[in-house]
């Protein structure tokens, strides 16, 4: 049986109090690793650069099988880029190469820069249009119940790869997630941690481009846009992101 835990932490109370939102994490795991999850969320949330949080809420739910579907995992690969301008300069190449119209591609990136504070989704973009279509508001499109099938096994992919560290770790799950989706053409993505600066452009066609350098660091604004082929159906998206359980199949990964 698997089982979801989801933690959320806020500053200044709950969310829905009106507490600004610190931190956010979830897994789907098997019984035997719940109680070492539930413990890892909670010490996140107690120290996060973002901020202190004084609200921490965290739900664990039972899954049922039949509710589970299968992706692959993206491919991993890293572009270069030694500035902020270089790296947004790349995002917008990689969304062409992708499928997005260049107009939506600059469109997509003037969108995230223009940001004052973080949302805590995403949004959805015409990948030829470049019209912002979801009528999310401030909140946006959250892509959520995803998680990789082999925890153990994946840890170990990534560590070969030089990769450690939650950020890279969710975000190559979470772009799997959201490039399975129908219609879905390209997703861009840099963190709203002042720190991390680091970002991607993935999708069907190419995976996971990894752009190492997308904004100034200090900078506390980040966001994500997910492009989207004209005449995608909103609210069967919607409910494909936060909705569909997925989890992901690194391919070659040994079960262990
Ligand atoms: N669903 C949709 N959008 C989300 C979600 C979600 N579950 N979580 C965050 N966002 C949006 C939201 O607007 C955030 O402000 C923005 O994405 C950035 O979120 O290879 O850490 O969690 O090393 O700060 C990329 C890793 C890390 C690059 C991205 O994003 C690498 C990251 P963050
Ligand atoms: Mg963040």
């Amino acid at each position: 049986m698997l089982y979801s835990v989801k933690m959320r932490s806020a500053q200044g109370g709950a969310h829905e109090k009106g507490g600004r939102h610190i931190s956010g994490a979830e897994r789907i795991l098997p019984a035997d690793q719940l109680d070492y999850a539930v413990l890892t969320m909670l010490h996140r949330a107690q120290e996060h650069e973002r901020g202190r949080a004084d609200f921490i809420s965290l739900k664990v739910e039972e899954i049922k099988p039949q509710d589970v579907v299968y992706k692959p995992l993206l491919a991993f690969s890293a572009c270069k880029a030694d500035s902020a301008a270089e790296g947004q300069r790349t995002a917008i190449e990689e969304l062409k190469r992708a499928g997005v119209s260049e107009e939506a591609a600059k469109h997509g990136l003037a969108l995230v820069n223009g940001l004052t504070d973080s949302m805590r989704g995403a949004m959805v973009v015409d990948a030829e249009s470049g019209e912002r279509i979801d009528g999310m508001g401030e909140r946006g499109v959250r892509a959520s119940k995803m998680d990789c099938v082999n925890s153990r096994g994946y840890d170990e992919y990534m560590q070969q790869r030089g990769l450690t560290g939650d950020h890279v770790r969710e975000a190559l799950v979470l772009a799997s997630k959201v490039a399975g989706a129908e219609g879905m053409v390209a997703e861009l993505c840099w963190s709203d941690d002042p720190y991390y600066v680091t970002g991607y452009v993935a999708s069907p066609l190419y995976g996971y481009r990894r752009i190492p350098v997308m904004k100034e660091r200090g900078n506390g604004v980040g966001g994500r846009i997910f492009f989207v082929r004209p005449g995608t159906d909103m609210q069967k998206l919607i409910n494909y992101m936060e909705e569909q359980v997925v989890m992901i199949k690194p391919e070659g990964v040994p079960e262990c």
